[in-house]
């Protein structure tokens, strides 16, 4: 099965991505028709709504992924043959439809890390969470700072150090895969609050000009692997050499998420809303084209054996 994994640092963004990646599924939902399907049960329902409400009220959302309430689990379904005219073939896993399991919340990166030391006295959830072949790493593109602290022992190496080590700990369950195209991780980076990524950075990563939906997809990967070297050299060695485990791991992903916002004096930051077409109502203004562009990647990477490209 092919599962998704989301991982973020606690402050960087999640519940907003959450928002923002469901509100995303209704346009998507209605752009594709019957070629894709959003599956949730009740009580995630509830939660994804009191996020999006809050977004679409012009709110960050207050209402938190409370670890107690469990993660997020939502699934994706595509079609194989609509969506661009996948390939056909193979065994379906529910009928027509690839299916994506996604996770979100419940496990900071600190403690999917941790998790690694632990392997051997792990529940079955808990692994089964863990042998999730996409993994969804959120990074928060504010807390990015030039010149790039030198303090191995300081916060940006500490996240750095833990993104890496949650990376092997789900490759380190892939690799008991029996199938060696099952042995294979795909790593999506979603630089979160792009918005408020500093000037001095994206100057000296040679950020191209223009929102990131309209870089070229080699542009967005150059970027991505700036990113990578400057930010985060330990999770890119790792990205290089799969931590010595028996997993191939794909070429990542980059997608770049961000909300408007104005500042409304004794109101607060409030998030800039546009109307939500072709539906009513208000929408939070957010870079739809990535969230678009990160659902089909999921789609193409539930395709069985495949190594592709991005969408
Ligand atoms: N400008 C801007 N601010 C954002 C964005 N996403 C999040 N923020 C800010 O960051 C705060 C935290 O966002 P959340 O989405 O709640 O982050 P989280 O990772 O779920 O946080 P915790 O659950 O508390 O760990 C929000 O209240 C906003 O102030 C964004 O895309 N743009
Ligand atoms: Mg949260």
């Amino acid at each position: 099965m092919t599962t998704a994994l989301v991982v973020g640092e606690p402050r960087s963004g999640q519940t907003t991505f959450v928002g923002l990646l469901y509100t995303a599924v209704v346009r998507f939902g209605t752009e594709e028709g019957d070629r894709f399907r959003f599956h949730a049960d009740r009580e995630s329902i509830r939660r994804l709504e009191a996020i999006y409400g809050a977004l679409g009220d012009g709110r960050f959302p207050e209402v938190d992924l409370d670890p107690d309430a469990g993660p997020l689990r939502f699934v994706f379904g595509f079609r194989r043959s609509g969506l661009g005219g996948w390939a056909r073939g193979g065994s379906d896993e529910d009928g027509d439809f690839l299916t994506v399991p996604v996770q979100v919340g419940g496990f900071p990166t600190a403690e999917v890390a941790e998790l690694g030391e632990r392997l051997p006295v792990l529940d079955e959830a808990t692994r089964h969470l863990l042998r999730s072949p996409i993994l969804v790493a959120l990074v928060n593109a504010a807390a990015l700072l030039v010149p790039p602290a030198a303090d191995a022992s300081g916060p940006a190496a500490r996240r750095d150090h833990e993104l890496a080590r949650a990376m092997e700990t789900v490759a380190r369950f892939l690799a008991l895969e029996r199938r060696r195209k099952e042995r294979t991780l795909y790593p999506i980076f979603v630089l979160t609050q792009f918005d408020r990524a500093p000037e001095a950075t994206l100057h000296a990563l040679a950020a191209p000009a223009g929102p990131p939906s309209s870089w070229s997809l080699a542009d967005r990967g150059a970027f991505g692997l700036r990113v990578l070297e400057t930010f985060l050299p330990e999770t890119a060695r790792f990205l290089g050499t799969a931590g010595g485990t028996r997993v191939t791991v794909a070429p990542a992903a980059w997608f770049f998420s961000g909300i408007a916002t104005e500042d409304r004096g004794p109101d607060g930051i409030r998030v800039r809303r546009r109307s939500r077409l072709p539906v009513a109502g208000w929408e939070p203004e957010y870079p739809y084209e990535e969230y678009r562009g990160l659902l089909l990647e999921l789609g193409y990477r539930a395709r069985p054996g495949r190594l592709v490209a991005s969408a």
